[in-house]
């Protein structure tokens, strides 16, 4: 097998117009692969390091350049000088750690470990003629977890709110989930008709203010539950029933606007409590049968967890981001207390390939659903989508059905449906897709 003999990076833009890192393998057979990490706005407190120059002169203090330098001056060279082979991926995801030697990737950056770990496989895969999602999944299976490929079925996040959005709304995604039952080509569709159909009602309206960070519409509307209202209604309009193809969920985000020990949200006059949030869940649920539910408490509300994941997780897909931001020890807190039944996973709050897959492993041997996500600071690589599909995860959360580097990945989730259909008859599909 071939050795891993140049590693480089650079700084470039995200979706934000935010410097992030790019890091590219060259094994000694030629090959060159390139992979992009994304960064988050609505962050957990406890995910690993994101490192920033916090120098105010370039990009007002968000310039990824000591992140460059480390991987061009101690990544690189270490790894070069260990003659590595890429398909060894845990093993260069430790000597990585190793090199950093802190819990949170603190002194080398998760930013530039993970582009490293991102290009190692992708160089791998590509060295052995493999598709990228192909090579994921035998990585997860040498790891004993037996995933199901096909393709995710996706939220679509077709309200930005909270922190992702221009206009006022506090909760910070209102998805549209089409049914698990239909094939992704029917759920892409079904999500763009919607969100065709959001935009028209919106502008019709005058609520539009912009689309937010992850492509979905930023409107100015009363209340939070307004924006379900929304979608109801655009759904609605359409050939598509509620409860039959689509269903909806939110991503509540709820660190956002959780303020001395209060959450205050502009559907009712006071800051709430706890019980009374989770009431008005209860109260939205009641009036919109959601489907999902993601951090609907802030990151260290373990008890509230519980008790809504006791009260409402036998109809509702509670899920856990800032609350695990895929690390593996706050994973086990949380199914020891029980305080949800499903993971957000993002490579980038932990820092490597090989740990995301030991934490779905973990997950999924708790039998919680898998929800792959991109973040809102995204640039056009695909690797996510054949990540969610090597690993096979249930759902897959890449944004609004619009914005090039939102649909690049639904495109390349399209592909692979397309591909694997073919597989499963024996037969070669006519093109193969492209892999970076
Ligand atoms: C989230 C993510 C992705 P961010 O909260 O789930 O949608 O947002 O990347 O800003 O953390
Ligand atoms: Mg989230």
């Amino acid at each position: 097998m071939a050795v891993i003999k140049r590693v480089w990076a650079r700084e470039i833009l995200d979706s934000r117009s935010t410097p992030t890192v790019e890091a590219a393998v060259m094994l000694d057979n030629g090959v060159v692969s390139v992979f992009s990490v994304p960064s988050g706005a609505s962050t957990g407190t406890h995910e690993a390091l994101e490192l920033r120059d916090h120098d105010e002169t370039r990009y007002r203090g968000k310039g990824v350049l000591k992140a460059v330098n480390n991987i061009n001056q101690i990544i690189g060279p270490n790894l070069i000088m260990a003659n590595l082979d890429p398909t060894h991926q845990e093993e260069i995801d430790n000597k990585m750690k190793q090199m950093d030697g802190t819990d949170n990737k603190s002194r080398l950056g998760a930013n530039s470990i993970l582009a490293v770990s991102g290009a190692v496989c992708k160089a791998a895969a590509i060295a052995q003629g493999k598709t990228l999602y192909q090579w994921i999944y035998e990585n997860a299976t040498q790891k004993g977890l037996k995933p199901m490929m096909h393709a995710p079925t996706p939220l679509f996040n077709m309200i930005n709110g909270g922190l992702h959005g221009a206009g006022n709304l506090d909760f910070q995604e209102f998805f549209v989930i089409p049914a698990s039952s239909k094939n992704f080509a029917d759920g892409l569709r079904l999500g763009s008709e919607i969100y065709m159909m959001i935009g028209q009602n919106l502008a019709r309206r005058g609520a539009i203010h912009s689309v937010g960070d992850e492509g979905g519409y930023a409107p100015n509307l009363f209340t939070n539950a307004d924006a379900l209202e929304i979608l109801v209604e655009a759904i609605r309009q359409t050939n598509y029933q509620i409860g039959r193809d689509v269903f909806l969920g939110l991503d509540v985000a709820a660190n956002s606007f959780y303020e001395d020990g209060a959450y205050k949200i502009r559907d009712k006059s006071a800051p709430m409590n706890e019980a009374s949030l989770i009431a008005y869940y209860k109260e939205l649920n009641n009036l919109y049968h959601m489907a999902v539910l993601e951090d609907p408490l802030h990151e260290d509300a373990w008890d509230g967890w519980n008790q809504l994941t006791t009260e409402m997780g036998q109809q509702i897909t509670i899920v856990g981001d800032d609350l695990i931001v895929t690390s593996m020890k706050r994973l086990e807190k949380a199914i020891q207390t029980k305080a949800c039944n499903a993971i957000l996973i993002k490579p980038n709050q932990i820092g490597t390939i090989s740990e995301t897959i030991d934490v779905i492993k973990h997950s999924r041997e708790a039998n919680w659903k898998i929800i792959v996500s991109h973040r809102s600071g995204e640039t056009n690589d695909t690797f996510i989508a054949d990540f969610a599909v090597g690993v096979g995860a249930d759902y897959v959360k890449f944004g609004a059905p619009a914005r090039g580097e939102r649909v690049s990945k639904y495109n390349r989730l399209s592909s692979i449906e397309i591909e694997l259909a073919y597989k499963s008859q024996q037969q070669t599909p006519p093109q193969p897709p492209p892999q970076n």
